[in-house]
């Protein structure tokens, strides 16, 4: 089996390049050319024989044309994408190139790819992957009863059949990138499989998403702390204080973590169960559209409560400022998967909690930044 990988040195890109490694599956990673390596998630295949890593960005169609023509996947997933939502506020433009015109660029070079092999009766059929996401859902859900005693509770929850209501220009790249897929999949009977990713987090989460800036920031502020002194005072205004000897005025000194909208709720699942879900996704007999989800969410203040706790910081609110600068124009209030589809055909299911998460996560940036002042 061979299989290409777009969007390779992400967070999902490197799980599921060892995920599939680990299967026995020749790995192509996609990186796109950087001034400076990006490639540091993928340093424990970096010499696997079956793994290489090619250059191309999915913005370029001639490059992508000829990398689908050149090695000829059983499988091309597709993982790339400005998937910062925040960012895509301020780039909307060359969010959407990358992350729908970039599906898009794919699509048609495995269309003209395997027409070419079924004119010269080679018969090559691509099965190909598409990372959609739950913010295409935005502000949209369904309802349904839960439990049968009164009074009623209405549980909210998104999956396979609840619209489309994007909240950003992420949101809506990634709408047009699954509309395309079904469209593809419909009018040229193309293999075309989406999963509906709701949120998932690891140690190997970019350092500007909500989860890994707070873990992060802890790890640098106790690596910083334990490089002064044990004691610690918390001011209400934007420092934390460190050391009962050291005056204010001379600068020993932490910026609080800066957060914008905490009033929000993520189902958040670990990468790891997420790009197993990918591969039965892909190992499918049938192509069509999956949601992959916990089932469960938690606000972002559940999750600080936690950290903080882990972390043995105590309560997060001496910690935290509010940057009004760091809300979006538009928000996804809630989200909560409703998974019973992938769980009941393909038997997939989370086996990392939530509290797991967290204290993986916490754990990993603590050593990290130990004995760092950064
Ligand atoms: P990351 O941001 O970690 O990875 C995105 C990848 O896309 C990186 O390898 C990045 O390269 C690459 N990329 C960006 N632009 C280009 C380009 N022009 N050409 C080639 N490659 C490019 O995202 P995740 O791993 O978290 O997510 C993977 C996919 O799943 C994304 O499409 C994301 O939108 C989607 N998704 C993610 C969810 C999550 O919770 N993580 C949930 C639902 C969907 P570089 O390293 O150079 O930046
Ligand atoms: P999200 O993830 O937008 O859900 O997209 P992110 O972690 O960026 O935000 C989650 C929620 O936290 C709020 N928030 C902050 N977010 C960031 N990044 N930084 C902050 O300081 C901050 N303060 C509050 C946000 O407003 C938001 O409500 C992720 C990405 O991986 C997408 O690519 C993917 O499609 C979706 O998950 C499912």
């Amino acid at each position: 089996m061979r299989t290409i990988i777009f969007g390779c040195t992400g967070q999902d890109g490197s799980y599921l390049a060892e995920h599939l490694l680990n299967k026995g599956h020749e790995v192509i990673g996609i990186a796109r050319r950087t001034s400076t390596p990006n490639s540091c998630r993928l340093t424990p295949i970096l010499g696997h024989p079956l793994f290489s890593l090619l250059v191309g960005d999915i913005t370029d169609f001639g490059s992508i044309l000829q990398i689908i023509q050149d090695h000829q996947a059983d499988w091309v997933i597709n993982l790339a994408a400005q998937s910062h939502v925040g960012t895509s506020f301020q780039q909307a433009c060359s969010s959407m190139d990358i992350t729908a015109k970039g599906c898009v660029n794919i699509l048609e070079a495995i269309r003209l790819t395997d027409r070419v092999c079924l004119i010269n009766d080679v018969g090559h059929t691509t099965k190909f992957y598409q990372a959609s996401s739950s913010e295409m859902f935005g502000k949209a859900y369904d309802e349904r009863c839960m439990g049968i005693t009164l009074p009623m509770v209405m549980g909210r929850y998104q999956d396979e059949n609840t619209k489309f209501e994007p909240q950003s220009p992420y949101a809506v790249a990634k709408v047009a990138a699954h509309q395309f897929c079904r469209l593809y999949r419909q009018a040229y009977n193309m293999d075309i499989r989406c999963g509906i990713l709701f949120n998932h987090e690891s140690e190997r989460r970019g350092e500007e998403f909500v989860t890994r800036k707070i873990t992060r920031w802890l790890g640098q502020f106790l690596g910083w702390k334990n490089s002064y002194l044990n004691a610690s005072f918390v001011n209400d205004k934007e420092e934390v204080y460190i050391g009962g000897r050291v005056s204010r005025d001379q600068g020993f000194q932490f910026p609080k973590l800066r957060l914008g909208n905490l009033d929000v709720s993520r189902d958040w699942g670990h990468a790891k169960d997420y790009v197993k879900a990918m591969t039965l996704i892909m190992e499918h007999d049938t192509p069509d559209d999956w949601v992959v989800s916990t089932g469960n969410t938690h606000t972002i203040t559940e999750f600080l409560a936690m950290a903080f706790e882990l972390a043995g910081l105590g309560c997060w609110k001496n910690y935290v400022v509010i940057d009004e600068t760091l809300k979006r124009p538009a928000e996804v209030p809630f989200l909560k998967g409703d998974s019973s589809k992938i769980r009941e055909t393909l038997g997939w299911r989370p086996e990392i909690s939530f509290a797991k998460l967290v204290k993986g996560m916490v754990e990993h940036d603590i050593n990290k930044y130990r004995g760092s002042e950064n």
